[in-house]
């Protein structure tokens, strides 16, 4: 018999109130996923007219996907703290809540008007609602996941144990698929934007340019390439079935700190990949461990199977 994920959360923690959360934010990704289907009927799919607090131009299902997170958050008296990619301050929700919430609504939007898998993001920390620290390692989070908006509607899921996936059945709740995904510590794909090549530094360019040498560079092996540019969908396809994701700091990036959210993306990301098995840094250092100096702030993130995370890694210990 197929488990749902209230049944399955009744196990997978030891904590009710922790478990109701997690449940709140995935009837959020379910209503998503609905809104998602029939945004193009519903003229949907453009731009909002504003601009977030990152400089990014909303999308229409920016605003809406965040409102979504808001509504279901609100009813849940556990939850204290919002913190959104398209909030610029942390929302305040209620008095009592011992949770915060940390979540992209909305990840890879720019992919929206070509039907391409876009996801939600999302991390859960425990907080003092009296006096709340929104600025917590990722080591700290006590879940983290995301939703997958694709062919099917995907939740990943985990604990900080072990990682699971769910889909949306037909009656629109979450099932479980599989208990205890691991990123296979192996892979010959990579997934970085190449068009900024010219900007990248020598260790990413020392170990993409051993990839593309292929078998007949110190790889060894052949690899291919995969982009799709909405980091859900890449991220999902390496906890399937392997891979590597880069956006490193680059010479453009540099002064902003990286591309990528410490909070919202990076963080949650980097806590499955490890449940998973694999490894996830900056480079330098364990994305888990960056102490956080504001809520938006950017870093760099390399993360995947546990192989080939390495090999950057010896060559950032080469620089
Ligand atoms: P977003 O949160 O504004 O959607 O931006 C994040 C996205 C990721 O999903 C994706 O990996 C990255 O931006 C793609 O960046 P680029 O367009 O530079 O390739
Ligand atoms: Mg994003």
């Amino acid at each position: 018999m197929t488990q749902t994920l209230k049944q399955w959360l009744a196990t997978a923690t030891s904590s009710p109130e922790l478990a109701w959360v997690v449940d709140t934010v995935a009837g959020a990704c379910a209503e998503i996923a609905a809104v998602l289907r029939l945004a193009p009927l519903a003229g949907q799919t453009g731009l909002a007219g504003a601009t977030n607090v990152q400089g990014e131009a909303q999308k229409q299902l920016d605003v809406i996907s965040n409102d979504i997170f808001v509504r279901h958050l609100r009813a849940n008296a556990a939850v204290s703290i919002l913190v959104s990619e398209e909030l610029d301050e942390a929302l305040h929700l209620n008095d009592e809540g011992g949770f915060m919430v940390a979540c992209d609504p909305l990840d890879g939007s720019s992919n929206l008007d070509v039907n391409v898998t876009v996801g939600t993001i999302f991390s859960i920390l425990a907080v003092d609602p009296k006096a709340p620290d929104l600025l917590q390692p990722g080591t700290r989070q006590l879940a983290a996941g995301y939703a997958a908006y694709g062919p099917a509607t995907s939740l990943v899921l985990s604990f900080g144990d072990k990682v699971a996936t769910f889909a949306i059945d037909a009656s629109g709740q979450f099932a479980l698929v599989e208990d205890g995904v691991s990123v296979p510590s192996a892979s010959a794909e990579y997934a970085i934007n190449t068009a900024r090549a010219r900007f990248w530094d020598q260790a990413t360019s020392a170990y993409v340019a051993e990839n593309v040498a292929g078998e007949t560079g110190v790889a060894g092996k052949r690899y291919n390439m995969r982009w799709i540019g909405s980091m859900v969908a890449d991220i999902h396809r390496i906890l399937m079935r392997g891979g590597i994701f880069l956006y490193p700091l680059d010479s453009e990036t540099a002064s902003k700190g990286g591309r990528l959210r410490l909070l919202y993306e990076a963080n949650p990301m980097a806590f499955l990949i490890e449940a998973a098995g694999g490894r996830a840094t900056t480079g330098p250092q364990r994305i888990l461990e960056v102490q956080p100096t504001s809520i938006h702030q950017r870093v760099p993130v390399i993360l995947g199977s546990a192989e080939e995370v390495a090999r950057v890694q010896a060559h950032y210990q080469r620089l």
